[in-house]
């Protein structure tokens, strides 16, 4: 998968905005995650998930760091992600319908706390930014 000119720039124009603030932002996007869709908590037995937990601003700076990361690879993200694939697949096993559930808990927070920047380009841009990154994560399960 290729990313245009325009979508790489978008991606890390939004990027730019998110990465002072990864452990809030990705603490907002847990926890919008495990009220909307409460089964995915299965994964998280040993966090504590009210809200402002450390383990929500930990465990969220991580999952946004890693697309920070991504978002500086966009021409190989197959080898960017190439370690955190083999976790997701051959450790925690994560159903792959819950990545679109995160992709959408993360949309939400760009466009809530970024509206002006994340206009339909960023948002289209960033949707399939995220799948991307969700389709490596999930390539390694057979
Ligand atoms: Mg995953 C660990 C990134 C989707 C469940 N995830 C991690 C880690 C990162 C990460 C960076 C830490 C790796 C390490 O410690 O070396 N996760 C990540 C991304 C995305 C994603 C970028 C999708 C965009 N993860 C995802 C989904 C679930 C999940 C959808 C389940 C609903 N991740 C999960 C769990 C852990 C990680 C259970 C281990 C958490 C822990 O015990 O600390």
């Amino acid at each position: 998968m290729t990313f245009s000119d325009v979508e790489k720039a978008a991606i890390v124009g939004i990027w730019g905005k998110v990465s002072g603030n990864v452990n809030t932002l990705g603490a907002e996007a847990l926890e919008r995650l495990f009220l909307s869709f409460p089964q995915t908590k299965t994964y998280f037995s040993h966090f504590n998930v009210s809200h402002g937990s450390t383990d929500l601003q930990s465990h969220g700076g991580k999952v946004l760091a890693a697309l920070g990361d991504a978002a500086k690879h966009l021409d190989n993200l197959d080898g960017a992600l190439s370690k955190l694939s083999d976790l997701h697949a051959y450790n925690l096993r994560v159903d792959p319908g819950n990545f679109k559930l995160l992709s959408h808990c993360i949309l939400v927070v760009l466009a809530s706390h970024f509206p002006a920047e994340f206009d339909a380009t960023a948002h289209a841009a960033w949707d399939k930014f995220i799948a991307v990154v969700s389709g490596v994560l999930t390539s390694k399960y057979r």
